[in-house]
């Protein structure tokens, strides 16, 4: 399958910036990342180079370029179309349950079920979408794995358009959903959210949609088509795929499936920076050429910032996320022309966080990830370490105030780099 080409993309975007600032080390780079190396297996294909032999300038992740984080023996994607048609995983079959939870039910005027055969269809989902659809940039992005799957346009109808025609009346606290699961209860990967976020959107949040198209096309199997959540802020567990039910509970709290793996399921996008070329060795004297991205998560991002300090000296105690260090600004690189993966690559009318010219608002967008690089002076010979954070826009170093693994990849990163004569 072939996969997302993060790395060959990044290596692209930043050789230009490499090439304007006139350093160009990358012949003698090799890759320094905990990220990459330790949890992202390598990409078997690359992504395709134009005509003139450059890389696209990447932002959208061609969907069958995601990396796929599913579920399910067999995995829904994989069935027979004659057996999809059958569990309604086509646009023509697919019915969308929203149910009264049967153990805590919330009073509702009007539950949609097959049985009073008023299920959502995906025509009238579309119809919904003539009035109601919105769009927004995210990145898709496990909280267990912390790399990134893939950037998204993704397109549905929020979801509160649909839960409304239930007529809601009480004892509506959260929304449980859940997806296609080979009607084996053991398979069944669930979530929830509070019915406050549904219904309402956090200040600059897109709403949660019921996602029907990514990068202009409609939302492939593999990507949890017909239909999936999609959650703007949050990590892609709460992204159901393949999404059948949808039950209106008065429990207050999660009934995540992630819940059971001890991850924090309330987490938003952390905002962190995390490298992806910085040479092992160089020489003494030569510029020293660093590069690689940040996730901007809800608090946003106003910078990425690197130091490196020589082994030989003791570092500050008490500093364990490294406020006393020297940090230098990098360079966060400015925002496509050209948004490659998008239909004639330009951005559809009404999407978030754009103006009616296809231009972002602001750079970097919330939930997605920017490109940086830096160009650090010529070091003496010796050992170093190489850091590098994040800023947000409040402006808060992060990972801190929250560096739990469970809450999603969030560390300073170091790498040893050796200067030599
Ligand atoms: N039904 C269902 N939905 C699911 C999953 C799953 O296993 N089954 N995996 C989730 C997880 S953990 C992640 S990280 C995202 C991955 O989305 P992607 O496969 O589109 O990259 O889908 C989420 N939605
Ligand atoms: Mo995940």
């Amino acid at each position: 399958m072939p996969q997302f080409d993060f790395l060959a993309e990044h290596r692209e975007l930043t050789r230009r910036f490499f090439l304007k600032a006139g350093v160009l080390g990358f012949a003698s780079t090799s890759f320094a990342t905990p990220l990459s190396a330790a949890e992202s297996p390598a990409p078997e294909k690359p992504v395709k180079r134009d005509k003139a032999g450059a890389y696209p300038e990447p932002y959208f992740t061609a969907s069958e370029q995601f990396r796929d984080v599913s579920r399910g023996k067999p995995v829904p994607h994989s069935l027979p179309d004659e057996k999809k048609r059958e569990v309604g995983l086509t646009r023509e079959t697919w019915q969308l349950e929203v149910l009264a939870d049967p153990d805590h039910p919330a009073k509702l005027g009007k539950p949609l079920t097959k049985k009073d055969g008023n299920a959502l269809n995906f025509e009238a989902l579309l119809k919904l979408g003539e009035q109601h659809a919105v769009r927004f940039p995210k990145v898709m992005t496990c909280l267990n794995l912390g790399c990134p799957l893939g950037m998204g346009l993704w397109e549905g109808v929020p979801l509160r358009d649909v839960i409304w025609l239930t007529q809601p009346r009480e004892n509506l606290r959260r929304v449980f959903y859940d997806g296609y699961h080979n009607d084996d209860p053991k398979q069944l990967f669930r979530s929830s959210l509070p019915i406050g976020r549904v219904l309402e959107d956090p200040f600059d949040l897109p709403p949660v949609i019921l996602c029907y198209k990514v990068n202009g096309d409609w939302l492939d199997a593999e990507r949890g088509g017909p239909v999936r959540i999609v959650v703007p802020e949050a990590y892609g567990f709460k992204s159901i795929k393949w999404l059948t039910h949808v039950f209106l509970t008065n429990l207050a709290a999660a009934n995540d499936t992630y819940a059971e793996q001890n991850n924090d399921v309330d987490s938003p996008l952390k905002t962190f920076a995390a490298s992806l070329v910085v040479p092992r060795e160089v020489k003494a004297g030569e510029a020293i050429t660093v590069s690689g991205y940040a996730q901007v998560g809800i608090s946003g991002l106003s910078k990425v910032q690197v130091a490196i300090e020589s082994n030989a000296e003791p570092s500050p105690d008490n500093d364990p996320y490294y406020t006393k260090m020297a940090w230098t600004d990098a360079q966060l690189l400015p925002a496509p022309t050209s948004w490659t993966g998008l239909p004639n690559g330009k951005i559809p009318a009404d999407t978030h966080g754009f103006n009616a010219a296809g231009v972002p608002n602001s750079w970097p967008l919330r939930l997605t990830n920017a490109h940086w690089a830096a160009v650090l002076p010529g070091l003496p010979a010796g050992e170093y370490t190489f850091r590098c954070r994040s800023v947000d826009e409040k402006p808060q170093a992060q990972p801190m105030p929250r560096p739990f693994r469970k809450s999603g990849h969030a560390t300073i990163e170091s790498v040893v780099i050796t200067v030599k004569d």
